[in-house]
């Protein structure tokens, strides 16, 4: 007997589309405080309000031991030397971990665990995992100059805590020196530079 009742997904791993799901947008307006180049902010807001990411999620079934994922889509581009990039996220559910894979494109994840500080940037291409830990803040940056696609698969009680990083940010920005992506202590960061 075959099980009709489970579907069948499938997904575009290049637009990040999954059949029959409605992706939720985050335009620029959304991220504001984000950046650290609040004046690039301001200047790119004025001229318009670009959708910097969309996720498409899923969330077959609630309870223990099951699982959600969601489809994450970052457009190429930057606000002055910062890349593109999520909000950035806890768990609110602090034991839950999360695995990323990158589908296409080029950029980086960056953690930071909750209790010591320490941060971890690790790429995330095509053909990439990269395993969050619990505890964790995860932000996904796209570094290249088409869109990053990756799937982020998490335990269904994960929840979002968006609330830590939204009030102080992530201790560490990266940033496009020169052509090459650098991660820079946020309070080190001048706009010169
Ligand atoms: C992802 C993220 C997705 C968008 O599905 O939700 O990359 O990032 P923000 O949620 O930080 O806006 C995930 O980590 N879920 O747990
Ligand atoms: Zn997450």
């Amino acid at each position: 007997m075959i099980p009709y009742s489970i579907p069948s997904i499938t997904f575009d791993p290049i637009t990040g589309t999954i059949n029959g799901v409605q992706p939720q947008d985050r335009k620029l307006s959304d991220l504001k405080g984000y950046f650290i180049d609040s004046n690039a902010y301001n200047a790119r807001l004025a001229l318009d309000n670009p959708v910097i990411y969309s996720v498409a999620s899923v969330e077959p079934d609630q309870g223990d031991g099951q699982l959600h994922y969601g489809i994450g889509v970052i457009a190429p581009g930057q606000v002055g030397a910062e890349y593109f990039m999520t909000k950035g996220h806890f768990h609110a559910w602090r034991p839950a971990a999360e695995v990323y894979i990158g589908l296409s494109g080029e950029g980086f994840m960056l953690l930071e665990e909750e209790t010591t500080g320490k941060e971890t940037l690790l790429p995330l291409n095509a053909q990439h995992i990269v395993y969050v830990p619990g505890a964790t803040a995860h932000r996904t940056i796209n570094t290249g100059s088409v869109p990053l696609v990756y799937i982020g698969i998490y335990p269904s009680a994960a929840g979002h805590d968006y609330g830590v990083i939204a009030e102080r940010n992530f201790n560490s920005v990266l940033v496009n020196v020169n052509g090459q992506s650098t991660l820079v202590k946020r309070d080190r960061f001048s706009i010169a530079s």
